[in-house]
């Protein structure tokens, strides 16, 4: 064996020391591609040797070429082993990032609830429909006559500034009370007649204690023999379920063009209880609706005869009745739908 070849198998053994541990510091994908290069690469350490074999004798290159040939197996060999236990390990860290503790309890999702408008408007419905009222419904964009002339307010009448109409196209409003609703009622049946209304109306008005769209309740009874004491009655009834059984409540008159007599409901403050505070500004009385016997005019336009029956009517604002309900002093929370006053009732 030639000097040159005994010189070349030491090269070697030296380079296997040099890659082995080269190699066991590789640790990302970009190191092992640098050590391919350095290694195995057109100008890479073994290419560089077997490009020497050239300068060797003839009878020498076999047996050298035979040694760097298996130095360059055995690296790539080595090189794909720990290929793959670097990407074995990306694997495990990625895997270990991406865990998920399927111990951990969940988000608690929050529970909604109906609006207090809805609420209490429920209560309502509830109370009536007990007494064999039916509810009735009707659309919000109603014509001149169905919102005012039927309703005894004709077109010149003073009454019709108080409402603040929402004037539409042509004969058109947005209605500024759920009568619309009785009056087109009255007119496709014939007594008796018990019906509640409720509904959104809308009058021009903005303030803490007026929204311009608003809910009511209206109620209507016409039948045979309807009297005064059937209003204080039903609706001391209803007070009395809406407010507490311990409510006092009074009537005092007042006046509607649709309604005569006319009258308005109070009851004992229900914060104070009547001893007078904040809510009932000292007075220890809560205006809760307004009602009256419905007017013999009214009766006539939608076919009746006022001699052979008679009938009260009444209505009230339910964002009004909450707000007294709850001691609220500003309307425009029930709009705004934030969840911190919302999440009270
Ligand atoms: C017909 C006949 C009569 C409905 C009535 C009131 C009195 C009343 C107000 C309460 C607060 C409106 O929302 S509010 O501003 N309403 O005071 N409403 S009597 O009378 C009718 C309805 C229909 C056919």
């Amino acid at each position: 064996m030639g000097d040159e070849v005994v010189t070349l198998r030491d090269e070697v053994l030296r380079l296997t020391r040099e890659y082995t541990g080269a190699l066991a510091a590789v640790s990302t994908e970009e190191a092992l591609e640098e050590f391919r290069i350095q290694w195995l690469g057109r100008k890479g350490k073994v290419t560089q040797l077997l490009r020497k074999l050239g300068t060797l004798p003839p009878e020498e290159r076999p047996a050298a070429g035979q040694l760097l040939n298996r130095l360059r197996e055995e690296i790539e060999t080595a090189l794909a082993e720990r290929t793959r236990v670097v990407a074995a390990a990306a694997q495990e860290a990625r895997i270990r990032a991406e865990r998920l503790d399927l111990t951990l309890p969940g988000r608690r999702q929050p529970l909604g609830h109906l609006h207090p408008i809805t609420l209490v408007l429920g209560e309502i419905k509830r109370f009536f429909m007990g007494l064999g009222y039916e509810v009735v419904e009707g659309p919000e964009v109603e014509t001149d006559y169905y919102n005012f002339q039927a309703l005894n307010v004709p077109k010149d009448h003073p009454a019709r500034d108080m409402q603040a109409t929402f004037y539409l196209a042509g004969e058109l409003v947005l209605r500024t009370q759920t009568s619309p609703v009785q009056i087109r009622t009255m007119e496709a049946r014939q007594p008796p007649v018990r019906i509640i209304a409720p509904g959104k109306v809308y009058r021009n008005d903005a303030d803490v204690t007026h929204s311009p769209m608003f809910h009511q309740v209206e109620g209507l009874v016409v039948d045979r023999g309807i009297r005064f004491s059937d209003l204080k009655g039903t609706l001391a009834a209803f007070a009395r379920a809406l407010f507490g059984e311990d409510r006092a409540v009074r009537f005092r008159p007042s006046y509607f063009p649709f309604t005569e007599p006319s009258a308005e409901m109070d009851v004992s403050c229900v914060i104070c209880g009547g001893r007078g505070c904040r809510v009932c500004k000292g007075e220890g009385w809560l205006e809760i609706l307004g009602a009256g016997m419905v007017h013999p005019r009214v009766l006539e336009m939608v076919g009746y005869d006022p001699e052979e029956v008679s009938g009260f009517a009444f209505g009230l604002g339910v964002e009004r009745v909450v707000m007294l309900r709850y001691g609220i002093d500003d309307i425009r929370l029930f709009f705004e739908n934030d969840r911190r006053f919302l999440a009270q009732f």
